[in-house]
């Protein structure tokens, strides 16, 4: 394949249907460079000092930051002064930040979880870094919690890194999937797969299997005919994987087909699920829908689901069409 750098791409996506204005393709490069330097943050390791709160003092006599915390602030500050966006909002935060003053403001607001799969940090499983942009209300003054509250639907990017043995970045801007493979030598991130598509049927499910004794009755049923495999109603054997690293799980998705599930269960009977609706579950319903696969939360499609609070968590059923319809229907019986 021609070797085509992220910003020819971007470029070449901008002239021929014009459907990435100027300001957000500057939003796309510079969360992009942000993910550059998390990712090299994230591969020093315990040679760093952002693992864990070393108890060693930064030069500014602050305590080591966690990598978690760090990934946020190296994309507040690469975000903050580009004058294309409105306000930002984090996993990492429990309010919004506003664009400071001093900065001009832009029409869009990216959402993101900084460092996804923190669990896996300190033993060098892949982790990652999810975002979602929206656009700012049309006469938005001060922008608040509400101007966020924008369902799947309106969003107009969205992306995730994976820190793994190699540090790629998937993108949609709603014309299809495109991963870039960061070449580090250069520097520069480079078209390596164009068009995604997950498979519409698979053998491969992803789900954290410990949780099985609290499943209600339609996960239950849908992942014990999955185990039965070719003895049971399925008539065909399942694999299973669980990086417990969402960018890991759905990457390999995108990459071969499967079906990820986090369903809310018995343990906190208020609570929809694990994940957050926002920053996690949109932006990759986005892409897993542009890859041609789909995504609900068991009952209605993600991206059609109006949002009431920033940070509230939702079921979350994605990957290989014809799996999350049939898991989907099991919930509607
Ligand atoms: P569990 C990571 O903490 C995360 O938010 C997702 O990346 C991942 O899929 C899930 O939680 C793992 O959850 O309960 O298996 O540790």
């Amino acid at each position: 394949m021609k070797r085509v750098s992220l910003t020819q791409y971007l470029v070449e996506e901008q002239r021929q249907n014009n459907k990435i204005p100027a300001e957000l393709r500057l939003l796309i490069e510079v969360v992009a460079r942000a993910c550059k330097s998390i990712s090299h943050a994230v591969g020093k390791g315990a040679l760093g000092e952002v693992l864990g709160s070393a108890g060693s003092e930064n030069v500014q006599g602050e305590v080591q930051k966690k990598l978690d915390v760090l990934s946020n602030e190296i994309l507040l500050e690469a975000n903050e002064w580009g004058g294309h966006l409105a306000a930002m909002a984090s996993e990492e935060m429990e309010t919004i930040h506003p664009i400071p003053h001093r900065y001009p403001k832009g029409e869009y607001m990216l959402l993101f979880d900084p460092l996804d799969g923190s669990s896996n940090i300190d033993v060098n499983v892949s982790i990652g870094t999810i975002f979602s942009v929206l656009k700012a209300p049309d006469g938005m003054q001060e922008p608040t919690e509400k101007d966020f509250l924008q369902p799947g639907t309106k969003q107009v990017a969205a992306g995730y890194a994976v820190y793994g043995p190699q540090t790629v970045l998937v993108l949609t801007t709603g014309d299809g999937v495109n991963c870039f493979t960061l070449d580090r030598e250069m520097g520069s991130w480079v078209l390596t797969q164009r068009n995604m598509q997950i498979p519409a049927d698979t053998k491969e499910f992803a789900i954290n299997a410990s949780n099985a004794r609290h499943w209600y009755p339609p996960v239950k049923r849908y992942v014990d005919e999955l185990l039965a495999g070719k003895t049971g109603a399925r008539g065909k054997d399942f694999n299973m994987r669980w990086i417990a690293s969402m960018v890991a799980d759905v990457h390999r998705i995108l990459n071969r087909g499967g079906i990820f599930m986090y369903p809310a269960d018995a343990r906190e009977p208020d609570k929809p699920g694990k994940l957050r609706l926002m920053y996690e579950a949109n932006p990759m319903a986005f892409l897993v829908e542009q890859a041609g696969g789909a995504a609900t939360n068991g009952k209605q499609r993600i991206m059609d689901i109006q949002p009431t609070k920033l940070h509230e968590r939702v079921a979350v059923f994605l990957g290989s069409k014809n799996e999350v319809e049939r898991v989907t229907g099991y919930h509607g019986e």
